[in-house]
């Protein structure tokens, strides 16, 4: 495998996060949270969010400089904002739909000033809590407009969209990489993509692998998020303490499928220190990248062309010395 592993972290993390019932740290200034990515080891880029952390674009530019940080990609946030709690790409009301249009195209024009030329979205306001509650066939429709309409504001840019299945609302209507695979099929431009978050493929339930496979082949495959859970909600965890083996195979085929983008860490620290947190996420990718460069690829892919799982797990305990 290449050494080199393109770590980056979403910024917001660094700052004041919460769950449902709780809030953790203060609420730290958009300089401290810079301050803060950089004492992470071998961070090179943070994922920044718009609008929230663009209030002043040369600004937000100055402290990425200050801190010999690089812009990894502009995160798209149409879900926030009280105006969008009903949906943003998928809502009745035109001038909604309008204004997320007109935050990814913001979003794409800022990641030009960033110099990384892309931008990632999350649509998670989009979906539906109960039956009759939407025009399926209305919001789908509307959804693949609206991403066309945000794509074809410029071809220079990356629009990778973010499935998940649920969350905030209890069904999102890109839920699968399947279906954001369809999206990209039905918007049909090249600059349209996915970011597969392991977290959420992991509890859509697919097998991350299979769905990097997916993406690949259909060349849609444009950035990383990365976390782990229990498979049954989005816990954001430290990769591989929770799925070790998924997590080994996830980097296999970040290997096998030649990816060398940035590996964006989605973790939440949540009750624990956020940057051992983001230390212990940069050590899980290279003890898993280590283990991987320690056995024979070719025993291991002839493993697994033999359908021998067996044979591959033997590799990878032999090389931890527990055989
Ligand atoms: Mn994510």
């Amino acid at each position: 495998m290449s050494n080199n592993i393109k770590f980056a972290a979403i910024l917001s993390f660094m700052g004041q996060t919460r769950d449902r019932f709780q809030v953790w740290g203060p609420a730290y200034t958009l300089e401290e949270k810079f301050a803060r990515a950089a004492r992470v080891e071998n961070l090179g880029a943070v994922e920044i969010v718009y609008p929230q952390e663009f209030g002043d674009v040369a600004k937000t530019k100055r402290l990425l400089d200050e801190h010999n940080l690089v812009c990894s990609t502009v995160n798209v946030n149409i879900k926030t904002e009280p105006v969008f709690h009903m949906g943003s790409l998928t809502h009745p009301d035109a001038n909604v739909r309008n204004k997320a249009i007109d935050y990814l195209k913001t979003g794409m024009d800022i990641s030009v000033e960033m110099g990384c030329n892309m931008i990632t979205c999350c649509p998670l306001g989009d979906g539906h809590e109960y039956s009759f509650q939407i025009d399926y066939v209305e919001a789908w429709g509307r959804f693949i407009e609206g991403i066309r309409e945000a794509a074809k504001h410029r071809s220079d840019v990356k629009l990778s969209l973010e499935y998940k299945a649920n969350e905030t609302r209890a069904r999102i209507i890109m839920g699968s990489a399947t279906s954001a695979l369809h999206v990209c099929d039905q918007v049909g431009l090249d600059n349209v993509g996915v970011t597969i978050d392991i977290g959420h493929a992991l509890y859509a339930p697919e097998t991350p692998s299979l769905s990097i496979a997916q993406l690949h082949l259909a060349n849609r495959l444009f950035l990383f998020h990365i976390n782990d859970n229990y498979r049954n909600w989005d816990w954001d965890l430290i990769p591989g303490s929770v799925n070790w083996w998924d997590w080994v195979e996830n980097m296999l085929y970040i290997e096998k499928v030649g990816y060398d983008g940035w590996i964006v860490s989605d973790v939440m620290p949540g009750r624990l220190d956020a940057i051992k947190v983001l230390n212990a996420v940069n050590k899980s990718i290279l003890r898993a990248k280590n283990l991987l460069d320690k056995v024979d690829h070719d025993r291991l892919w002839t493993a697994i062309r033999s359908n021998d799982a067996l044979a591959a797990y033997d590799l990878f305990y032999r090389e931890l010395g527990l055989d």
